[in-house]
């Protein structure tokens, strides 16, 4: 994201209908719309992304052995990520399918414009390629002169007429975009990998195929029936295209994109290719490119063909989704691996979930019930807690910089410094003690600040966990507001006098929870 700018647009890849979503595909998604949700909260007009990919060999492979047309498959399966991405409230502002008809105007207008360029070209591609992975190797790059160095699967031999786009000619000025743009992909060791790949020279790129027929066909002005354009090519547009690219440009004050969020195994289409397709077509580039790691399971990367995966939907059932979202943000720093454990799992709802979250609520409706019918004033925190407020506003000033960096799991960290000191200040202050004491003024204030930082840290919290923190915004009677997050994160302001009302226990105890194996479909 970028600070300044009024117009943020967050992207997730758009998924392969070979087959339903599992985690991984679920904790790209959930960063985004975490990242949507607070921006959108800060009062930035946001616009989030999501969709299908489902045109390529792959995809026709997947339909046929099914007994099923390619659409009849991608409707299926398109469906199915639509559904559960509705089902875990992701709050998208377009859905969309790379067999949408605008889409496919889009993807031509784009050929033309690039073939008007003088960057495609005719020739026949000679290689390799890789059908689950979608991607021409040249002989040097295979693994035992046979497979695929991404996924270890065999390739097919691919000798067919084909278009291409002289990617070769963008050599030096992808260099220069990475030089001249410290952030433009993140994590910055990921960014190393791809400088050093273009500085290794880029071969040109076939963009149409003729051995099969599911996919955009090339422009009618190409007057050229045989040919289909290269999944990747319509896939990566999808970008642009959503916005109106090609078609009514509606939304295209929304471009270019803040985040193109990936998982570390596109990259190099995201990277690479699609800079050098927007600069043929003279666009913007995007912001930034964030590559997060895998989820794998036993050190493997999870993935539909290993058979390797764990449904999204069973875990999100059966800890709860603001659970789950919470520790797929958490677990986990940006850019790297992490095995999927329950046990892991488990423990963050019982401890940061349950014992410093959840706990902490209770003990504002507690103390405040107990000692003051529920009527919390603010009037004298300042008095007696400004050493605690200060820590807390120090820590929520360095808060938006990890988001703007991907750092999402620091993100957590820090408003867990936050819960931190509120429980330390009612173990320091003894609430009990001052009442007993006839200290009530200063019992009040404790109880005071605690709310207060209770409600910062739903502000906070929101994106990430907006189910549960609607029960928190009940209990304080807060709304979760751009006015209130204006007012008490940014302008650092107490509430008012607050009214509590009692609800439910957020993160109840939990005990072990057995799933079922890990599912494919
Ligand atoms: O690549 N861990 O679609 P796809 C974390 N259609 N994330 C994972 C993951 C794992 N084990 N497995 C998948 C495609 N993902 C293309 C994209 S975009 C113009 C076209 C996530 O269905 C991660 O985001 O194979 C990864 O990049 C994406 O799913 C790949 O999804």
């Amino acid at each position: 994201m970028q600070e300044n700018c009024k117009n943020v647009y967050i992207t997730t890849p758009i998924y392969y209908v070979n087959d339903i979503a599992h985690i991984g595909h679920a904790y790209t998604t959930i960063i985004a719309d975490m990242i949507a949700r607070y921006s959108r909260l800060t009062g930035l007009n946001t616009f989030l992304l999501t969709g299908t990919d489902e045109h390529g060999q792959k995809i026709a492979q997947s339909a046929e052995a099914r007994g099923k047309t390619p659409k009849e498959y991608a409707d299926e399966i398109s469906g199915k990520f639509r559904a559960l991405w509705d089902d875990f409230d992701i709050s998208y502002d377009k859905f969309i399918r790379t067999t949408d008809e605008e889409h496919k105007v889009g993807v031509q207008k784009a050929f033309e414009e690039m073939y008007k360029k003088g960057d495609i070209y005719k020739g026949e591609y000679e290689g390799y390629y890789c059908v689950p992975c979608e991607t021409f190797f040249p002989e040097s790059q295979l693994v035992d002169e046979q497979f695929c160095p991404e996924c270890g699967r065999a390739t097919v031999v691919v000798k067919e007429e084909s278009y291409f786009f002289k990617l070769s000619d963008y050599e030096d000025k992808l260099l220069k975009w990475y030089e001249e743009n410290e952030n433009c992909i993140l994590p910055r060791a990921k960014k190393n990998e791809i400088v050093n790949f273009v500085k290794n020279g880029l071969k040109d790129l076939s963009i149409s195929r003729t051995s099969f027929d599911w996919g955009v066909k090339l422009p009618v002005s190409m007057n050229e029936p045989k040919h289909v354009m290269y999944v990747w090519l319509d896939a990566l547009l999808n970008y642009t295209t959503a916005l109106g690219y090609g078609s009514d440009e509606k939304n295209m004050n929304f471009w270019p994109a803040n985040i193109h969020l990936v998982g570390k195994d596109i990259l190099r289409f995201h990277a690479i290719y699609w800079p050098a397709f927007l600069m043929s077509l003279g666009l913007p580039l995007p912001k930034h490119i964030a590559a997060h790691g895998w989820w794998t399971r036993d050190g493997e990367k999870m993935s539909k063909s290993k058979g390797n995966v764990v449904n999204p939907k069973e875990v999100a059932d059966a800890y709860g989704l603001d659970a789950f979202r919470y520790f797929l943000l958490r677990e986990v720093p940006f850019g790297q691996d992490g095995d999927f454990s329950q046990k892991a799992l488990m423990d963050r709802i019982n401890s940061d979930l349950g014992n410093d979250l959840g706990n902490l609520l209770n003990r504002i409706m507690g103390m405040s019930g107990k000692y003051f019918d529920y009527k919390v004033s603010s009037q004298n925190v300042e008095k007696f807690h400004k050493k605690e407020l200060d820590e807390v506003n120090h820590i929520i000033d360095s808060l938006e910089s990890y988001i703007f960096n991907m750092q999402i799991n620091r993100y957590l960290e820090e408003i867990w410094k936050i819960l931190t000191i509120a429980n330390k200040a009612i173990n320091d202050y003894e609430p009990w003690n001052l009442i007993k004491d006839g200290k009530n003024d200063e019992a009040m204030a404790l109880v005071a600040l605690i709310t207060n930082i209770m409600a910062k840290v739903a502000l906070l919290l929101d994106s990430v966990m907006p189910h549960k923190i609607k029960d928190i915004s009940k209990c304080l009677n807060l709304e979760i507001s751009t006015s209130n997050y204006n007012k008490f994160i940014k302008n650092k302001e107490l509430l008012s006098d607050t009214i509590i009302t009692k609800v439910e226990q957020l993160f109840p105890r939990i005990e072990d929870i057995l799933l079922e194996q890990p599912v494919v479909s």
